[in-house]
């Protein structure tokens, strides 16, 4: 008995209530009790959040701001203040490391913290819990909601189930009944295909899933994704709760000799440091939450944007997807140069809780580390058949990977040591869920270059 209660872990899960409309009502009173919605207000505007007053209107993450316009006409629009989330990010990290050391931030509004062990300092965790919840409120002003369980896996569904406000509790001996009813949707790295897949087996909650033989997962997803199902049917995790450095971020900026001009050039370029911010955090053992670039136009005006990725990754031709996806998100002014670009990550947390990208080709990623780490950054670049660029030239070998579950890559380019010379493409890579607006049947190219 004395060993079990010495092993069982409690691992705790905060997610602020719709943090940035909540910071919004907060520093401003008069919005209180009213649709608020923060987001981007230009044209191709996109919702970041809403408070809960307008997601009773329909308004949610994600949506055009144009859509959230029409829906709820007498919401109160307005820009994100990144700085001001920081600072109340930071102040709710403070709190929480009070209670423990090990603290992981899990993106700007979220973190783990394992109270594995605080029971002699704090009393019984289901305390320290609403104890927490209780300081985070008073001290920062902020709504949030607590989930606590034996791994983490189950406390971020706890936490999810306690929304809004509350504070929901597993014991170990709950798992099972607490897990059944849930939608498989909402398991860590189960994503709408993924899910859709498995609706057309008949299995829809995890309850269902739970009786899926381990064989039949494997045959359906492959070895690694399905025992990773098999495994979360059961709310079995031993991932650690890892502290990482606070508020870390990685980012790579570039001023150019001469400004860029047309969104093709731009795009080549984000594709660029892309690459080179998805090297340092591989290098870092880091997966991104979040991606973000900046723009500054010759005339020197400035934009940022950001987005929140489905999933951590870490994954280089994921993160230049979603930087050239934010490009395309703003007015791009044809006539107007581009002096500085910008990619960055932030929302940082330690590698070794890797979601599976179940239909992205993760062994393309860390290949595309090995060949910039072997042969230089300058040695492959992602880019599309035909646009220009000095010293390479491009092609499509395999426009037949169509296949959006399962990119693949050209056989072709193996066998010359990788280095083929200049003018020669040796890869080609359909993505997934690609933002890129090619036409269907051509693919992402690696285009390679060493010489
Ligand atoms: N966010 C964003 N883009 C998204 C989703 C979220 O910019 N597609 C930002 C705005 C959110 C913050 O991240 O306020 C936290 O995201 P959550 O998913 O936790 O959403 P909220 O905190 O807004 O609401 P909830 O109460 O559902 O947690
Ligand atoms: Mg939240």
């Amino acid at each position: 008995m004395g060993y079990d209660c010495a092993m069982a872990r409690w691992i705790l899960h905060v997610d602020m209530d719709a943090f940035f409309a909540s910071v919004e009502q907060l520093d401003r009173p008069e919005l209180r009790g009213r649709p608020v919605i923060v987001g981007g207000l230009g044209r191709r505007g996109v919702v970041s959040t809403a408070s809960y007053e307008a997601r009773a209107f329909g308004v949610h993450s994600a949506m055009p701001t144009a859509k959230a316009r029409k829906l709820c006409p007498h919401g109160v629009f307005l820009a994100p203040r990144f700085a001001r989330y920081e600072e109340a990010a930071a102040a709710t990290r403070a709190i929480l490391s009070t209670f423990s050391p090990v603290v992981e931030p899990l993106s700007l509004d979220e973190a783990f913290v394992d109270l594995t062990g605080t029971e002699r300092l704090h009393g019984p965790v289901e305390r320290t819990a609403q104890e927490i919840h209780r300081r985070i409120r008073t001290e920062t002003g902020l709504p949030c909601s607590v989930g606590l369980a034996p791994n983490k896996l189950l406390a971020k569904l706890a936490s999810e189930v306690a929304k809004p406000g509350g504070v929901h509790i597993v014991h170990e001996e709950d798992v099972d009944g607490f897990l059944a009813p849930l939608p498989v949707g909402r398991l860590w790295g189960v994503g709408p295909q993924t899910a859709r897949k498995l609706a057309e087996r008949g299995v829809h909650t995890v309850g269902d899933l739970r009786g899926v033989d381990a064989s039949l997962l494997h045959s359906w997803f492959g070895p690694a994704a399905g025992a990773q199902l098999w495994r979360m049917a059961r709310g079995l995790d031993d991932s650690p709760v890892h502290s990482v450095r606070d508020a870390k971020s990685i980012s790579q900026e570039v001023t150019y000799p001469e400004d860029l001009y047309g969104e093709e050039d731009i795009a080549r370029e984000l594709r660029q440091l892309a690459m080179a911010v998805a090297t340092r955090l591989a290098e870092e053992a880091l997966l991104a939450t979040t991606v973000r670039i900046k723009i500054r136009w010759a005339d020197f005006t400035t934009r940022t944007r950001q987005v929140r990725l489905p999933e951590p990754t870490d994954h280089p031709v994921l993160i230049a997807d979603e930087a050239v996806a934010l490009l395309r998100r703003g007015e791009i002014q044809a006539e107007v140069g581009v002096r500085l670009l910008g990619v960055g990550l932030a929302g940082l947390i330690a590698a070794t809780f890797r979601p599976e990208h179940l239909f992205v080709p993760s062994q393309l990623g860390a290949a595309l580390q090995q060949v910039r780490s072997r042969h230089g950054t300058q040695s492959l670049s992602l880019g599309f058949p035909g646009e220009g660029h000095p010293r390479r030239e491009a092609g499509i070998l395999n426009p037949g990977a169509k296949d959006d579950a399962d990119a693949k890559m050209d056989e072709r380019g193996r066998g010359r040591g990788g280095c083929g010379g200049v003018g020669q493409c040796d890869r080609v890579v359909r993505l997934p869920n690609s933002d890129h607006g090619v036409p269907s049947g051509q693919g992402l190219v690696l285009l390679s270059a060493c010489g």
